[in-house]
């Protein structure tokens, strides 16, 4: 292995760099530009990415060879960690560059297949947690000049991307299993006899890497997605000076959040503090809700259950799931960053084309649903919703021909059209409150329905509040209570985390038919969990006891009692703690039913 330091230029950098980390506390994945005078600010670096909503992950390495095998055995786990699943030394690891030979590979049809899916940016893999480099590294020699293919595999991909007007930016592990200078090694493999690790040479030569992908041969690298950041080697300072360091290789370039510290889990959005990176990164999920407006985050996923290529993974997400998820993500203002795992032949999947090919014929027809929108600006419809100055788009997941109801639009409506079927106009009605439309009876297109609502003037929502309905029902789901106190708060479409005696839950509603009503609650309690709840509305209240239902996800009807509404108005019914036993319950909603 060559380690070539670049003493001089790195101490420059080094004081630089500790003049503005002082001056740099901004919040990392707000729009509040950060205070960096020599980079560009954050809103003109990710206004591209903000319009682009769809990209492409590409796992690719040495781990795409034994593609979820070892000695003819199965290794479980997601393929590109391989290694450390079947506790591989690198000894023996190495050595599958023998047998890479990505000889099929064609970068222009590779992003002919993003783009045709309508992504408009690649991530793909300069390296993994291996630490093998995908591109001939002068300061390593552990890249793919030593493989059997011995070319440059990320050069022609920049090339490719460059002219078809595709992005393309880097994951770079922080992680490094190989690398004898990285601070921690790998415990299945702890090579003693290679003397003690070096952070500070292995952040050396991090950005010797860094040098080299962002220096110029490989054009305007649109991103660097750090990950491997959780390791214990890795520092909250060693992430600010890697941000800084990255945004001077490229002013224009974005860096992702995991190059910091700040990270929570899978959920991949930072805990509060002063964190570097550009967006949020849940992965393998999408967040219940969104995020304020001026977050930014992408959800990173699989369309099996690994990334890097597993020849017996075929537990492939349909083409209905991925489009669901893009129109999903996006109506909560985030990116979808969809994986694929190329073989060691340089192919990627037939399934994964199959489905992307499927995902391109639909956003052919509902790009403008997607592109440059912004999240629902409801709160409580049952529809995903995105929109644009001028529009609100609809998205239906699950089609239901005939009638559509609409609460809360106050903008005049001019126009209501499907999006397929040519843009077919649809008839509808606009009253003070509610807009009403005809959908066609039979679906008008395969996956997901978007319905274009044109309207005039600015966008003017409100929604209502709630009320009684006709048959004197009130419906109190968990989305539009209240959670007061310290520990209970909604978790999906409950509330949960109820371990506060003090805490209670409220909803307020409008009540025009007043007197007895039949009190119901749907809720969950898991073995050993429970306790003393009382039920209120105004002066009179109703005791209960939450007992187990079998686990906090197996929602149950429970009828605590009768509760007495004497007069019309505004009412507060709340749900509070007397006593617990663990944690009270998971509460879904409460239903008050006029007593015959
Ligand atoms: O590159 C793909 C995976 O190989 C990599 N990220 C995607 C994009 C990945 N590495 N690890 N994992 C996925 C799962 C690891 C989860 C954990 Fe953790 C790391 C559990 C504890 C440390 C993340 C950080 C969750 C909690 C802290």
């Amino acid at each position: 292995m060559l380690v070539k330091l670049h003493g001089l230029a790195s101490f420059r950098l080094g004081i630089i760099e500790s003049m503005f980390s002082v001056l740099c506390a901004a919040a990392a994945m707000a729009s509040t530009p950060t205070i960096q005078a020599k980079h560009l600010p954050k809103d003109e670096r990710i206004a591209w990415w903000r319009e682009a909503r769809f990209g492409m992950f590409i796992h690719w390495g040495l781990y795409a060879v034994p593609a979820g095998e070892w000695n003819g055995k199965p290794v479980g786990g997601i393929g590109e960690w391989i290694m450390n699943r079947g506790q591989i030394k690198y000894d023996d690891y190495e050595k599958l560059r023998q047998d890479f030979n990505p000889y099929k590979y064609d970068a222009d049809e590779w992003v002919r297949i993003a783009k045709d899916a309508g992504m408009k940016y690649i991530v793909i893999t300069s390296k993994h947690h291996d630490g093998f480099a995908l591109w001939d590294s002068p300061v390593s020699d552990y890249d793919v000049a030593t493989t059997k293919y011995r070319k440059d595999l990320l050069k022609p991909l920049a090339d490719a991307c460059r002219e078809h007007g595709i992005k393309l930016g880097f994951y770079h592990s922080i992680l490094d299993w190989r690398h004898n200078d990285f601070g921690t090694r790998p415990p299945w493999d702890p090579r003693p006899e290679q003397g003690p690790t070096n952070m500070p040479r292995y952040v050396e030569f991090m950005k010797a890497q860094l040098r080299e992908l962002l220096g110029g041969d490989y054009g305007d690298v649109a991103m660097v997605w750090f990950d491997g950041e959780w390791d214990q080697a890795w520092t909250h300072e060693m992430g600010i000076d890697m941000y800084d360091f990255c945004l001077d290789l490229n002013p224009s370039t974005l860096v992702n959040n995991r190059v910091d510290k700040g990270r929570q889990g899978m959920a991949g959005m930072n805990r509060d503090g002063d964190y570097r990176g550009d967006y949020g990164t849940p992965e393998q999920e999408i967040p219940a809700k969104g995020f304020p407006a001026g977050v930014d985050w992408e959800s990173c996923m699989t369309m099996n259950d690994t990334w890097g290529f597993k020849k017996n993974d075929h537990n492939w997400k349909s083409a209905d799931t991925l489009i669901e998820n893009l129109s999903d993500i996006a109506s909560k203002g985030g990116n979808f960053l969809l994986n694929v795992g190329p073989t060691a032949e340089g192919l990627i999947p037939a399934p994964s084309v199959a489905r992307l090919k499927t995902m391109g014929d639909w956003i052919d027809v509902h790009g403008a649903a997607i592109y440059g929108t912004t999240a629902t600006p409801f709160e409580f419809s049952p529809f995903k919703w995105t929109k644009r100055p001028g529009k609100l788009y609809l998205h239906m997941h699950d089609y239901q021909g005939g009638r559509v109801e609409v609460k809360g639009i106050k903008s005049r409506i001019s126009r209501v059209n499907l999006m397929s079927a040519g843009g077919r106009p649809l008839s509808w009605d606009q009253g003070s409150d509610t807009l009403v439309f005809e959908l066609p009876e039979e679906a008008p297109n395969d996956y997901v329905t978007v319905v274009s609502i044109s309207y005039k003037g600015d966008l003017n929502i409100e929604e209502p509040g709630l009320v009684q309905a006709a048959d004197g029902e009130v419906d109190l789901p968990a989305i539009r209570g209240t959670a007061h106190g310290g520990s209970v708060k909604p978790e999906h479409d409950w509330f949960g985390f109820w371990t506060g005696t003090q805490d209670y839950v409220s909803w307020e509603f409008d009540v025009k038919a007043p007197g007895e009503f039949v009190i119901e609650a749907k809720i969950a309690v898991a073995p050993g969990n429970g306790g003393l709840v009382e039920f209120s509305v105004g002066d009179q209240s109703v005791a209960f006891t939450a007992r187990s239902t079998g686990d906090w996800r197996e929602f149950k009807k429970v009828f605590p009692g009768t509760i007495l509404v004497e007069r019309s108005g505004k009412k507060t019914l709340t749900v509070r703690a007397k006593k617990i036993d663990g944690a009270l319950m998971n509460l879904r909603r409460v239903r008050l039913l006029p007593k015959a």
